[in-house]
């Protein structure tokens, strides 16, 4: 049995067919935390409570004797989530974003979906791009000019991406710093990475969709990203 102090994850999507969930389990079963930090989007929207997936998440995190912080992500915003539900006596507690003192430094949680709605420049990019998009795709139609389609998808969209990816992450370390964090910890990209940068060090726990990966802090505050392959 591993044991870490504590276990960070997000962007599980219980509940969607595309979650590796036969990797999860198998790695659950094999670790001990004092935390269990769920960083947003364990439950897929729609997905129906009776989901065996969903059960079985519950009835080995219930097996554990960790203390368990439920960040809400934007699949879980409108509606009550199962695993709140779970425990009507003791229902977990939810959180849109939490400050972690692990004694050295404070970390600063959050699901990181409140970027899209912050950002100002995100989204008049995001007008932008689908614009050219359209675009593009009428110049295709009408057979005019060459493939604007691919020039879009290869040229244009790269580009965009690049600059969210960096917008993103600035974000929420600019976050991190307002409330005095040095360390952020965050999910929703479904991007695993750790970044530092002059404002926090970034870390994201990526997901269960894409990747199977997650974070750990051992017992002398020592933060790791890992992925199983
Ligand atoms: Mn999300």
């Amino acid at each position: 049995m591993k044991k870490y102090k504590s276990i960070f994850l997000s962007d599980i999507h219980l509940g969607s067919q595309h979650c590796k969930t036969k990797k999860l389990f198998t790695m659950l079963q094999k670790i001990e935390a004092k935390n269990l930090f769920l960083v947003g989007d364990i439950i897929t929207q729609n997905a129906n409570s009776n989901n065996k997936d969903i059960e079985k998440f519950i009835e080995i995190i219930n097996s554990k004797d960790w203390n368990i912080i439920y960040i809400l992500g934007n699949h879980e915003k409108d509606r009550t989530a199962p695993l709140i539900e779970l425990s009507p006596q003791n229902p977990l507690k939810t959180y849109r974003q939490y400050i972690y003192h692990n004694g050295k430094q404070n970390i600063y949680l959050t699901h990181g979906d409140s970027f899209h709605s912050k950002d100002i420049f995100n989204k008049i990019l995001k007008l932008t791009l689908s614009k050219i998009k359209k675009t593009a795709q009428k110049i295709e139609d009408k057979k005019c000019r060459g493939n604007a389609s691919t020039l879009y998808h290869k040229k244009v969209k790269p580009i965009a991406q690049k600059y969210l990816h960096n917008s993103y992450i600035n974000y929420l370390t600019t976050l991190a710093k307002k409330n005095n964090c040095q360390i952020t910890i965050c999910g929703h990209i479904h991007l695993p990475e750790v970044i530092k940068t002059q404002k926090a060090t970034y870390l994201n726990c990526g997901d269960w969709v894409n990747h199977s990966s997650y974070i750990v802090e051992e017992f002398n505050g020592e933060l790791r990203l890992i992925e199983i392959p």
